[in-house]
């Protein structure tokens, strides 16, 4: 499977294109809209998020139900476009009209600058309106088929926040199902409540500053088979495709699998995970310090991934650039903001492991259409319990 994602912040809408699906799987554009709704939510979002109201339009892949073994295309408007109609649209229009929301003045930490001196733009707009976040409806919407796909294998996935601006959600012990349902249920999509309170006091202090705030994401992925991925070659390891799928997500600066750096701290003795074996389910570690990965290839165990998420740099309270015209020293340009995207980025984070696991899934079991994988991928669950 691949996907490729087009469209603006403020043009008319997103477009996701998914490839190598494989037929007669059952897919309907609610199972689309419930991840769309869910990023759309989040203690600490700004206006933006009152505007649009995310619903895919699927159009190309799907019949009935189910998919075609052909690209999926799906779109998502942008209701905003209606207040950008002439600014953003594909016609010239006149220079007085166009100098309106012309961006000369680069934010620190965003990709205005380094997007303007690569692609040539004097109007930094060229560059923001794509590097935006907003793009990450794009990729939810790939994120939610390949979710789909893992649901029927028996393989479900959760994000949630484990850290806003300092504030530690404590470790908890639920269950997948509980995972899902008290996210859900918390505005800020954390599992401990009262680090929740905390972190929605830390977010209000941040609006009240003109300031934004950061934190770090979880993703728990449970009923992979052992040995998804592989230890061959570099570009076939699993836990490097998710960790390079992780970064690529707006703002995010770093990647953990398991206890993730606290391995460099530790002796080995207390980092790697024993192995058991019982009749019911073969062979299985006694603990999960490495996160469900070893040597590139799942271990069986549930996948735990951390993704950490810088605060978002468009700031009320601008810090210092140059403008690119006059190369006067300015305060960055003021965009509306969120104050925090942390909760919405969990579900952006995700999504985007979805893909990779459902990726690798369908590499290991190549096939056209979706029983045969099914089919394929219970044989090699029966193969390994019994190895
Ligand atoms: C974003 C800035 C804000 C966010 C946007 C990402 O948008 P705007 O510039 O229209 O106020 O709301 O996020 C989304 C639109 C979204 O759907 O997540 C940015 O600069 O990255």
């Amino acid at each position: 499977m691949r996907y490729l994602t087009a469209g603006e912040s403020h043009g008319k809408q997103l477009t996701t294109i998914v490839e190598g699906v494989p037929s007669q799987m059952p897919l309907l554009s609610k199972n689309i809209n419930e991840s769309l709704v869910r990023r759309q939510k989040g203690y600490g979002r700004g206006k933006r998020m009152q505007i649009e109201k995310d619903l895919v339009d699927i159009a190309g892949g799907v019949r009935h139900g189910y998919t075609l073994g052909s690209p999926i295309a799906m779109v998502v408007k942008n209701d905003d476009f209606k207040h950008w109609e002439d600014i953003m649209g594909e016609d010239p229009i006149e220079p007085e009209k166009d100098i309106r929301r012309k961006v000369t003045r680069p934010r620190p930490g965003h990709a205005d600058l380094n997007g303007a001196l690569k692609y040539g733009h004097r109007d930094m707009r060229n560059i923001l309106e794509r590097s935006s976040a907003r793009e990450t409806a794009a990729r939810v919407a790939a994120g939610a088929v390949a979710k789909t796909l893992l649901h029927h294998l028996g393989v479900e996935i959760v994000g949630y926040v484990k850290e806003i601006a300092g504030i530690n959600a404590k470790q908890t012990n639920h269950s997948m199902e509980e995972k899902k349902t008290i996210s859900e249920e918390s505005p800020v999509r954390c599992l401990d409540e009262e680090a929740g309170e905390k972190m929605m006091q830390a977010i209000d202090q941040a609006k009240k500053d003109g300031d934004s705030i950061g934190g770090v994401c979880e993703v728990y992925v449970e009923g992979m088979p052992a040995g998804i991925g592989s230890y061959v070659h570099y570009d076939r390891k699993l836990d490097g495709k998710i960790a390079g799928a992780v970064q690529s997500i707006n703002a995010f600066k770093g990647v953990e699998f398991g206890i993730g750096f606290e391995a460099a701290r530790r002796n080995g003795s207390e980092v790697h995970d024993e192995i058991a074996w019982d009749e019911a389910n073969g062979y299985y570690r006694k603990s999960n310090r490495l996160g469900g990965f070893e040597g590139g290839m799942t271990t069986g165990m549930p996948i735990i991934v951390k993704g950490v998420m810088k605060p978002i740099p468009t700031l009320y309270k601008p810090l210092q650039s140059v403008d690119i015209d006059s190369k006067e020293v300015f305060n960055a340009s003021i965009e509306r903001s969120d104050a925090c995207a942390v909760p919405a980025a969990a579900v952006v984070m995700e999504h985007v492991v979805a893909f990779e696991v459902a990726n690798a899934l369908l590499e290991q079991f190549p096939h056209d259409q979706f029983p045969k994988l099914q089919q394929a991928i219970h044989t090699y669950r029966e193969e390994i319990r019994c190895f």
